[in-house]
């Protein structure tokens, strides 16, 4: 293949591989009112509400008392309408609007309303999916909620496309939990066939340490992860609650000692880890980990990093150092919509920089061809996540 034809098939590819979304906050429709979808929740995502306090005056004691509605209408209003939605979270609202054949230059909610309340959710979740090209996602699990804890009793069926993974933020750092934990644990990812158990941790994160954390990690998670074969993700670097008055927008991102990993992954060779670091400069350093430890399978352009500037950086950089071992870009969705905007930038984003690989590639003497490209593609979107998870006791 030439140069162009290297780039056409890259994105062709690309475009018709469906993809697995390994972490989002999505939940299948079967879980009610947790599950978010349509234009309000879109707006009121809290990506997006850091940035009505940026450009507004008002206050978030005041945001906090509107309802729904009128938080929304009021990010339309001054993000949409009274400036321009540059940024990566509201031009991903512009993104899907269009997706959907809305009209994003609308100058009120009211056609996208009509339009939402029409849908039948499993149908529309179908719709997205095949928009947004993922054939399977990811929820995220939190064991101790009572609103998810009652749905996973009432044991409803599962629409095709969600899988479960243990929430283990709460687990590892409250003191108050009575019983047999790794009972505990082992039934309940049983339970919802979860694929992985994560936790996200703060950048002062530590192992090992004489902490709660460390105990709960060495004698309960990662034995119980063993026994059901599952990886363990850890999601490291957010600094929670910085701003507490402007809630989930208010957590930021820190730089951790990554030598924490190096000592999980060289203590514990028979645990999987699936990792994901927030800061920028802890990137590199994850890179050169995963060449040492094979137990060590980094993920995702996390959260603040999930702007196409940054996931070129990282990625250009992880196909350096690890060919194809890695798992580039999960979504985050919160609400079932941005699937299409978060992975169609991801696609825009990665086809030069795929490109740019293979190219230099037959440049330096090697026949680049179709099925090659869909074989690296499958494993980056896919099989290697599979390959990881494969080991279920279930
Ligand atoms: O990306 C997000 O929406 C964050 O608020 C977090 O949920 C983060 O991704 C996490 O999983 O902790
Ligand atoms: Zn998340």
């Amino acid at each position: 293949m030439n140069t162009n034809e290297i780039q056409q098939a890259v994105e062709q590819i690309l475009d018709s591989t469906p993809f697995i979304d390994i972490h989002t906050h999505l939940f299948d429709p079967s879980f009610g009112n947790l599950s978010l979808w349509g234009i309000d929740d879109l707006l009121t995502y809290h990506y997006i509400e850091a940035e009505l306090f940026r450009s507004s005056s008002i206050r978030p004691e005041a945001y906090w008392i509107l309802s729904k509605e009128e938080r929304a209408d009021l990010i339309w209003k001054t993000l949409f309408v009274e400036n321009t939605p540059l940024s990566e979270a509201t031009r991903g609202v512009i993104a899907v609007l269009q997706a959907l054949e809305l009209d994003p230059s609308a100058p009120t909610l009211d056609s996208f309303r009509a339009f939402f309340r029409k849908q039948d959710l499993a149908e529309h979740a179908r719709r997205i999916f095949r928009l947004a090209g993922v054939s399977e996602v990811v929820m995220t699990n939190d064991l101790l909620d009572p609103q998810e804890q009652a749905r996973w009793h009432e044991g409803a069926e599962r629409g095709v496309g969600f899988h479960a993974a243990l929430r283990l933020d709460r687990i590892l750092t409250e003191t108050g939990i009575s019983g047999d934990l790794s009972h505990f644990l082992e039934m309940s990812a049983r339970n919802m066939k979860a694929v992985y158990m994560a936790v996200s941790l703060p950048d002062s994160f530590m192992y090992p340490r004489d902490d709660i954390s460390t105990r709960r990690l060495r004698e309960t998670v990662l034995p119980v992860c063993r026994e059901l074969g599952l990886p363990l993700a850890l999601m490291i670097g957010v600094r929670r609650s910085v701003n507490p008055a402007i809630r989930s927008a208010g957590d930021a991102a820190g730089r951790a000692d990554l030598r924490s990993i190096e000592h999980l992954c060289s203590e514990f060779p028979d645990n999987r880890f699936l990792v994901t670091v927030l800061s920028r400069e802890n990137q590199h350093e994850l890179c050169v980990y995963a060449r040492k430890f094979s137990n060590l399978l980094p993920f995702g352009c996390w959260w603040f990093l999930n702007n196409p500037s940054i996931v070129e950086e990282i990625t250009r950089e992880r196909l350096e150092m690890l060919g194809v071992s890695f798992i580039p870009q999960h979504s985050d969705a919160r609400v079932l919509e941005q699937l299409i905007y978060k992975w169609r930038n991801t696609r825009r984003t990665l086809a030069p920089i795929l490109a740019d690989a293979y190219k230099r590639l037959a440049e330096d003497g090697r026949v680049v061809t179709r099925a090659e490209i869909q074989r690296d593609v499958n494993r980056l979107f896919r099989g290697n996540f599979e390959q990881w998870t494969s080991r279920r006791a279930y």
